[in-house]
């Protein structure tokens, strides 16, 4: 079985010491961050997605490949820096009250950091006074929400909402993303961006911090 294939199966099968090692291994032999990322791990947490959907698998098999890539992630981290990163602001970032996924979230702080920006983790489960409160003690030009859930999402308004009655909303951007999330969504309440993946989050930060 081909090396990628390999981390996605040991992922599926929750087994993070081996995905650590396979992810290594595939570090070592020169395949890039990027490759590793999308088509071992990534691709091994789509087809959970796909079993836990019908039913096929349940919340503790969920959990342990859910363990095994953010410890195979986090191997990716530096290496997913861009060379040279220039790019200077703050950001606080977290996934939204009720919910607790964290794996997009933290690749997006992964992909942010990489590009130089100055990330706060609130973590999850973020009430909307959470992040505003933040932002107005850390000075942050951003305010980043993730949501996994449908029935979570809904609270993103309220971030904007939130930031409007702390009379900070002409001074930060609130970027918005997670599975439920679209672009149509993102207009609907008022927030400034809407990226679907943690690179093109990380290239908007960019943009709003020049
Ligand atoms: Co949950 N879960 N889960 N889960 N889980 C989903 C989201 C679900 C779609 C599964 C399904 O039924 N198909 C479903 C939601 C259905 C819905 O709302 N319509 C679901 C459910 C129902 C639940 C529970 C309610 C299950 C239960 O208890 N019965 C429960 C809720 C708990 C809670 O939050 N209160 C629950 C629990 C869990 C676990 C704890 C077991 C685990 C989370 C572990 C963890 O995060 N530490 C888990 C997982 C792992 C998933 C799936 C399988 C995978 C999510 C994931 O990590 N994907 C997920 C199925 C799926 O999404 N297909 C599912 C990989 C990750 C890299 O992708 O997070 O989408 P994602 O991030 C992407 C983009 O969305 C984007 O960038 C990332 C990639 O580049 N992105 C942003 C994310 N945030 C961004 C922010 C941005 C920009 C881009 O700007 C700020």
């Amino acid at each position: 079985m081909a090396l990628l294939d390999q981390i996605s199966e040991r992922l599926q099968a929750g087994k993070a010491k081996e995905v650590v090692a396979l992810v290594q291994q595939a570090i070592d032999e020169g395949i890039a961050a990027e490759k590793i990322l999308n088509e071992g791990l990534l691709a091994g947490m789509n087809i959970i997605g796909e079993k836990f959907k019908n039913n096929e698998i349940y919340v503790p098999e969920v959990l342990v490949a859910a363990r095994a890539m953010s410890k195979g992630s986090a191997l990716l981290k530096p290496l997913l820096a861009d060379a040279g990163a220039t790019a200077t602001g703050k950001v606080c970032i977290g996934t939204i009250e009720g919910d607790l996924h964290d794996i997009g979230k933290n690749l997006v702080i992964m992909m942010m950091e990489g590009k130089g920006l100055e990330v706060i983790d609130l973590g999850t489960d973020v009430t909307p006074d959470n992040f505003v409160e933040t932002a107005v003690k850390e000075n942050c030009n951003i305010i980043a929400c993730s949501a996994l859930l449908t029935t979570t999402m809904n609270t993103m308004a309220e971030v904007v909402n939130k930031a409007k009655e702390a009379g900070i909303r002409d001074k930060v951007k609130i970027m918005i993303g997670g599975a439920p999330v679209t672009e149509e969504f993102c207009n609907n309440i008022g927030a400034d961006a809407y990226t679907p993946d943690a690179t093109s989050a990380a290239e908007a930060a960019v943009e709003f911090c020049k």
